[in-house]
Parts: C-alpha cells; structure tokens; sequence
C-alpha cells in the first residue's frame, strides 16, 4: 500500500531510457525499463541453473555445481552441457546486476539523489565481472572462471589460492583483507556509537550529535564527525571490494609464480645486507 507521505516521493522523470513507458511502481517496487530487464534476465537465469542443475548428477543443494567450460574450448562458446549453460548463466547474471545498477541510478534521478549507491554497487559488480570475464579472457579460457555451486566454489577458491602457494603473500590480497576488516572495525563503531546516542534505556534522553563527537574526542583526541563516519565507510568498503578484483586479476595474468616468492624484491634490498 501507498504511505501518505509516500505520494510526494513517486515523482515522474528520471529515466534513462523509455520517456514515460515505464515510468510506474508494481506495489512498492519502481519498475522502468532497467526494471523490466532485471526481472526477465534474473528469472531466464534463474530457471537456466534449475535446468543446468537437472541434467547433473545431484539435487543435493551443497553439490549441485554448474561448471565452466573445459580448456581446450578456450574463449569460444562451448556446448550448453559443457561449459554453454555456464556461459549463458553469467550474461543473464552481469545483465541483470547492471540493469539493477541503472534501475537504482534511475532512481536517484527521480529523488534528486546522489548517485553512491549505484555507484557502491557497480565495485560488487567490477569484482564479479573481474573473476568471470577479466581474468578468464586474459588467461585465453572461459575456463578460468569459477563454477556455480556451494561446495564447488569453495573448492576453486582453495585450488586457486594453493596454485600461488599461499595467497596470503598476495600484497593485493592482503590490502582487500585489510580492508575488509576495517570495513567491519568502522560500521561497529559506528553503529555502536548511534545507538548509544540514540536509543537510551526506557525514560532516558536521546543524546545529540555532539555527544557522539565528545565520546571520541574524550577517547582518542579527534572525531571524524557524523557525515565523515559515512564517508569513511563508504570508502573503506569501496576498497574492499576494488582490491579484491586486483589481487585475483594479477595471479596468472601478471604473476604466476606463487606469492611468497614475490616478496624476494623485498627482502633483497641492497640495504639488508
Ligand atoms: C565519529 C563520529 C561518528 C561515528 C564514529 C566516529 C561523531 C556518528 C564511529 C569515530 C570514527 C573515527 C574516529 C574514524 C574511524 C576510522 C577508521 C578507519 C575505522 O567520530 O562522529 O558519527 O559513527
């Protein structure tokens, strides 16, 4: 159902592409044409790993793995049952997340809004494109990619990471783990630190922004203040995302060796010895 207030918010215009056609919400959700994409390429690939799944060998939802073509088919189409219903599955996925990314950049539009979020959600969609297109069109195979299943992908990252020894050495890895660790450090304090403000036991007062600047300041000296918090989280989790596309995008492409063995550079400073 439509909110009273809501009703100001549903305003005309915005749209990429299709003027007015379809410019109109189904229940609470605004469709448009990036709409209307995202919904028939999520459901054609949707229905295409059920049926991918029902020509494999298992139902058994942790096994059931729809997996990239074999090397020797290298960046060509391959059979739908060796490799194609792959294929076909990661177009449907990369239309449907774009179109999703112009749907919320429509959006933004309408509300006069700035474009971060689909702006947040394109470095998810980099990743994914990086490990699927990237990374399999620089090493010559479809191949390269990772298979679509629970177990299965777990697998390819523990077979990937062990085929450079030991990815941990990867300085791009380790810069996306860094990240993402930061990203969970920020968001804690953060969320922490509002509701302490915020949400006071019963019969209490909710405290102003200040407080909050007072309670780091008193703590470490410095606040980074209530709109800065945000731009910090954006930023950290925007890292976590980019340097996790860079450190799978160098092994093969640009390293091949394990990682460990990158770091003799380091370790052969003329000023060690
Ligand atoms: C802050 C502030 C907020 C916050 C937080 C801080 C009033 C409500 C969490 C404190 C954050 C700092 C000092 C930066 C943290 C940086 C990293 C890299 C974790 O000052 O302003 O607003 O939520």
């Amino acid at each position: 159902a439509l909110l009273s207030f809501e009703r100001k918010y549903r305003v005309r215009g915005g749209t990429l592409i299709g003027g007015d056609l379809f410019d109109f919400w189904v229940g609470p959700f605004y469709v448009g044409f990036f709409g209307v994409v995202t919904a028939i390429f999520a459901s054609l690939g949707t229905a295409l790993i059920f049926y991918a799944a029902s020509q494999g060998p298992t139902w058994n939802p942790w096994l059931i793995s729809i997996a990239p073509p074999d090397l020797k088919y290298g960046l060509s189409l391959a059979p739908l049952k060796e490799g194609g219903f792959w294929q076909v599955i990661t177009v449907c996925a990369l239309i449907s997340f774009s179109s999703w990314a112009a749907r919320e950049v429509e959006i933004c539009r309408k509300l006069g809004m700035g474009y971060h979020v689909p702006f947040a959600f394109s470095m998810a969609i980099f990743a994914y494109f990086t490990l699927v297109v990237i990374r399999p069109v620089l090493l010559g195979a479809w191949h390269w990619g990772f298979p679509y299943g629970i177990f299965s992908h777990l697998d390819w990252v523990s077979n990937t990471g062990y085929q450079y020894l030991h990815f941990h050495y990867n300085p791009a890895h380790m810069l996306a783990v860094s990240f993402f660790f930061t990203t969970t450090l920020a968001l804690a304090l953060h969320g922490a630190l509002v509701l302490s403000a915020v949400n006071p036991p019963a019969g209490g007062e909710v405290k102003t922004p200040e407080y909050e600047d007072t309670f780091f300041r008193d703590l470490i000296g410095y606040s980074v203040g209530t709109l800065g918090i945000h731009r910090v989280g954006l930023l950290l989790a925007l890292n976590a995302g980019f340097w996790s596309a860079v450190c799978i995008v160098i092994s093969g492409p640009l390293w091949t060796k394990g990682w460990p063995e990158w770091w003799t550079w380091w370790l052969n400073l003329p000023i060690w010895s």
